[in-house]
């Protein structure tokens, strides 16, 4: 078996694994049954998982992917985004994996007369993705829809399966609408035009039509998707991880603003204390002296 359950977690709408053999995590939608859309404990599930990989020293890329088929029809997903059934005047509604209508708490928060706590913190979760030190890899089994859609946008790297992906933006359908990464990043990516077209005309794309737009790196036989998926975090976790981890934020730096720039610039620091110049800096204030830095070359 290549994969291997991550115990500590008791997650009912997604699955987390860890490679037996490398570095590299699988984090699943699983709610085949729904085309893996996500409702606010699906993505609170997500973010946990993810600040998980993220803090393992040992993983070097996290494969996000949907499980399937459906059990209903055999139709595949990667995410089909907000789950349209939960969502309320004012949000999205907490719910019981079986259906149920949730806990006290839960029910509590969804009172008409209470302000809905029920939100999805999608975004929050690009933002992780965005800024996790490692390469995040789509592996897109079937449909990427609206939130999905926009998920794997914020990806590093997106692959696709030949036969089944298919990759559509309803956000206007259903009067939603991501108007950061999953739009504007887009765009970056696939160019103005085309990006507005995604999202003005709600066209369906198979993966080579998103291969060919540039928001897919490769279209890969269904039954070779996870293997290749697999391999190329092999890859990955070959690299330099400082390399790879100065790249990824290298890369977002300039759309990212200040923020880019601090993620870049908090990399430089950590790489900065490692040096002599830093060790004299803390050890003379520690001694009460003036530091000496005479030592230090001035590097061109
Ligand atoms: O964009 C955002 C956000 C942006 C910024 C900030 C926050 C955001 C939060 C959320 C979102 C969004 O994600 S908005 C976009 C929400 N998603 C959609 O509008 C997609 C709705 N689904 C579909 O268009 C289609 O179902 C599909 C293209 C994904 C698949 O079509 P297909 O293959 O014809 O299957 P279908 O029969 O439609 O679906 C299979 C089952 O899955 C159906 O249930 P069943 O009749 O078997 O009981 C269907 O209702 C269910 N399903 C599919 N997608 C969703 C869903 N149920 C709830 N929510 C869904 N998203």
């Amino acid at each position: 078996e290549k994969w291997e359950p991550i115990a500590e977690f008791d997650f009912t709408d997604i699955t987390y694994h860890r490679a037996t053999e490398s570095g590299t995590v699988r984090i699943a939608f699983d709610r085949p049954a729904v085309r893996n859309a996500f409702r606010p404990g699906t993505v609170d599930e997500l973010y946990d998982a993810l600040d998980h990989a993220k803090r393992q020293t040992d993983v070097g890329c996290v494969l996000l992917t949907g499980n399937g088929p459906s059990p209903k029809d055999g139709g595949w997903a990667f995410c089909s985004g907000g789950d349209q059934s939960v969502r309320g005047g004012s949000g999205y509604e907490y719910g019981d994996s079986d259906g149920s209508d949730g806990t006290e708490d839960e029910r509590e928060s969804n009172d008409d007369d209470q302000p809905k706590t029920g939100r999805l913190h999608i975004l929050e979760v690009q933002r992780l993705i965005r800024h996790i030190p490692k390469p995040v890899v789509c592996v897109v089994p079937g449909w990427a829809v609206g939130g999905g859609h926009s998920l794997h946008v914020v990806c590093d790297l997106t692959i696709a399966s030949a036969e089944h992906a298919k990759f559509l933006q309803t956000d206007p359908d259903v009067a939603s609408f991501d108007g950061g990464f999953g739009s504007a990043y887009l765009a970056k990516q696939i160019g103005q035009k085309k990006a507005r077209e995604v999202f003005f005309l709600g066209k369906t794309y198979d993966a080579d039509e998103a291969t060919e737009m540039g928001m897919v790196n490769e279209a890969v036989p269904h039954d070779e998707l996870e293997s290749t998926a697999l391999s190329w975090a092999e890859t990955i976790n070959g690299k330099s991880p400082t390399a790879i981890r100065m790249l990824k934020y290298g890369f977002n730096a300039a759309d990212d603003g200040m923020v880019g720039q601090q993620v870049f610039a908090g990399e430089a620091t950590r790489l900065a204390y490692m040096t002599d110049e830093a060790q004299e800096g803390r050890e003379a204030f520690m001694e009460g002296r003036e530091p000496d830095f005479s030592d230090v070359p001035w590097h061109y």
